[in-house]
């Protein structure tokens, strides 16, 4: 029996929609998602996938038919039909990747905006007033005019800002993150303590104001699917929610030097309890010379520098004495 040319096509196609579905939501290709930004941002490379897929199994597909069905035969030496092209054809394979096209970017733009990235107050808020002058011309006027810098706008903060639900809230948590050569620092202002790794409290919104001290670094968190330039001289931000408890990596993702690849530390999310655990050993063990030691400000002597891991490595003052004869016994 001969099964018509239009059911086959039917039966093709349902095959390959399904086919891409199944691989869209099951390519395996990200890492866990630990944040309601992520999953927003998974949907939408889920989409983008199942039509990748889609579209690269019909292509490839007719290739391979057409090169086995439309083969040159033993001994046919005649020319192929003259084809000229065929615009109604010619128009539809235009307009379908268009249209594609155009709902991805109105789809992701949607998401951008879910996750905080676009601010509708920020534009035209830096307060700045563009100047023409003539080579020479005196400057009559300030560059900033205070009149137009509204007071009730946030400056212009590069990156992922407040979601629209959390607009106007204050976040719950709020950490400082400076970038340098090779280390990601992250200071906690209401108790003044500074980390070598970020802890936060699960289900709380965050907000990191990002700095780099020398070069430009990129504070990356693969299972949030948030990364942010840290820029020396500009602040950016990033503001995210975790939901998910676990020990998450934080990548530097922008290349900053031989190192570069070792500036790697990580996330910690906790429930609120062991968060609080955490914050009370922080502030007991809190001690303003370590970050100074840190930040490389005022250089501690030898002495100093070597105590905590007379204590914390139980190295004995022996051993000390005997790399540095000027440790004291
Ligand atoms: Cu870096």
């Amino acid at each position: 029996m001969k099964i018509p040319s239009n059911i086959s096509a039917l039966l093709v196609g349902i095959t390959l929609t399904l086919v891409s579905l199944w691989i869209g939501q099951n390519h395996g290709l990200l890492p866990i998602a630990a944040s309601k930004e992520a999953e927003l941002v998974d949907e939408l490379f889920n989409a983008m996938m199942t039509i990748s897929v889609g579209l690269f199994l019909l292509v490839q597909g007719v290739l391979i038919i057409a090169v086995f069905k439309f083969r040159r035969r033993p001994g046919d030496l005649t020319d192929a039909p003259p084809i000229h092209g065929n615009i109604p054809l010619e128009i539809l394979w235009t307009a379908i990747p268009t249209v594609i096209v155009l709902l991805i970017s109105v789809y992701s733009f949607d998401v951008y905006q879910k996750l905080g990235g676009f601010d509708p107050n920020a534009i035209g808020d830096s307060g700045a007033v563009q100047v023409a002058m003539l080579p020479g011309e005196e400057l009559s006027t300030p560059l900033i005019n205070p009149s137009k810098t509204n007071p009730t706008h946030k400056h212009l903060a590069l990156g992922i800002g407040a979601s629209p639900e959390a607009e106007g809230k204050p976040a719950d948590l709020v950490v400082n993150v400076m970038g340098m050569q090779y280390a990601w620092l992250f200071t906690y202002p209401e108790i003044g303590t500074t980390t070598g790794e970020l802890h936060v409290p699960l289900g709380k919104d965050i907000q990191l104001n990002i700095k780099a001290q020398d070069v430009l670094h990129a504070f990356w968190l693969p299972e949030f699917r948030i990364k942010q330039d840290a820029i020396p001289g500009q602040e950016s931000q990033l503001r995210f929610r975790p939901q998910r408890v676990g020990e998450y990596p934080v990548v530097c993702a922008e290349l900053c030097g031989p190192y570069h690849g070792g500036m790697v530390t990580k996330l910690f999310v906790e429930n609120q309890q062991d968060y609080d655990n955490w914050l009370h050993t922080q502030i007991a063990s809190h001690d303003p010379g370590q970050t100074v030691i840190a930040l490389g400000a005022n250089p501690p002597s030898d002495t100093d520098f070597l105590a905590p891991f007379v204590s914390e490595l139980g190295v004995t003052n022996e051993i000390l004495q005997q790399l540095n004869p000027h440790y004291p016994a």
